[in-house]
């Protein structure tokens, strides 16, 4: 009986060994891969056979190789032998039907060697992108920026601002009221009096922000437009200050080739006031340089004393030189666009252009 039972351990364990015997398991592998290979329909699921049985990690005949210590000396060369032959040919067979896969798409004209393609992720408006650009100039400079509300009384927008509301600059036809003597703001002035009433100078700041007009809408006007004013207050500020500043700023934002040109103008709150205009010198790539016309950027002038003493300041004591400008018509020089339109049809096509 016992004899029996051993017999039969025996060739169970025979049996046992003859099926799972590395040589015959890696055979049995060798015709699971390449049935996997030629069944996988496209270069994901070829992929996931690769991972399968050559993955390093995972994969089945990796695994087998790895086990290769714990076989007995004598199995070991056979067998190392066979799994790498194995590992070629489902390698080479994996290859093939890559190439095989990939075929029909080459033929259909895409080139598999481009870079891949990115999303276009977004980017700042060109005019924003001024704004910033002019506002870090200043910052720079030592300017900090002010804010106020775009709403405001026809005190601040106008009459602290020695604009008459009989002046022709605050025609209601040209200005949104909301109410009565409540208005949408038409320049960002009245940030700079608000300012001025809550602090004492010396003042030097930069006030960005929405402004509105009852304006059409055409090449060189939008009702709701961005503005950028600067303010700077002191004693013994002179008109010496004033244009080094401004031509300080037009050398940083334009090149420091870049000529400026003060014309005599007319504002209600400045005296006197200056058109600011720039002669641009552009380096092409072929090394020549091109001049540009003289390009209006701003209006500018030394505060009116009127407009200090009705911010409470001593105008015997201190003066300051304010100016202003669109950074939508800089934007418009700046990219040699000649319709203001064009940046706010939001038409992505014509706004990525300006994305960095
Ligand atoms: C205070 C005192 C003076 C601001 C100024 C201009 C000249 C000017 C225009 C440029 C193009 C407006 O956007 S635009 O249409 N601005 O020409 N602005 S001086 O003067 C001030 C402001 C506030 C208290």
């Amino acid at each position: 009986m016992r004899g029996l039972i051993a017999y039969a351990f025996f060739v169970y364990h025979r049996i046992a060994m003859s099926e799972t015997h590395p040589i015959d398991a890696l055979k049995a592998l060798e015709a699971e891969a390449m049935a996997a290979v030629a069944a996988a329909e496209d270069e994901h699921a070829l992929e996931d056979v690769r991972i399968r049985f050559l993955g390093r990690k995972d994969g089945r005949i990796s695994a087998i190789l790895r086990s290769l210590p714990t076989l007995s000396p004598d199995e070991r060369p056979a067998v190392g032998q066979e799994a790498n032959r194995v590992k070629q040919v489902v390698s080479a067979a994996l290859d093939e039907r890559g190439t095989a896969l990939a075929a029909p798409k080459a033929a259909a004209g895409e080139d598999l060697t481009l870079p891949g393609r990115h999303p276009w992720k977004g980017g700042l408006h060109p005019i924003t992108q001024a704004v910033d650009e002019i506002w870090e100039i200043f910052r720079d400079l030592g300017f900090t920026r002010a804010r106020g509300p775009e709403a405001d009384t026809e005190w601040y927008n106008f009459v602290a601002l020695n604009t008459p509301l009989d002046h022709p600059a605050a025609d209601e036809q040209d200005t949104l009221y909301l109410v009565d003597s409540v208005l949408l703001r038409s320049h960002t002035s009245p940030v700079q009096m608000r300012t001025m009433e809550k602090h004492e100078p010396p003042i030097r700041i930069i006030a960005p922000g929405w402004v509105y007009r009852r304006d059409t809408y055409d090449a060189t006007h939008t009702p709701a437009f961005l503005q950028i004013e600067g303010l700077v207050v002191d004693e013994g500020i002179t008109f010496i200050d004033f244009k080094a500043t401004l031509a300080e700023f037009a050398r940083r934002y334009w090149g420091p080739d870049t000529q400026v040109r003060f014309r005599p103008s007319f504002f209600p709150f400045t005296e006197p006031s200056a058109e600011v205009d720039v002669k641009r010198f552009i380096r092409h790539p072929d090394g020549s340089t091109e001049e540009t016309d003289w390009l209006e950027i701003m209006g500018a002038g030394m505060v009116d004393p009127a407009v200090l003493d009705n911010a409470g300041y001593d105008s015997e004591r201190y003066t300051g030189f304010a100016f202003g400008m669109g950074p939508g018509r800089i934007a418009k020089l700046k990219h040699h666009v000649d319709d203001l339109r064009t940046f706010f049809d939001n038409d992505v096509r014509f706004l990525r252009q300006f994305s960095k």
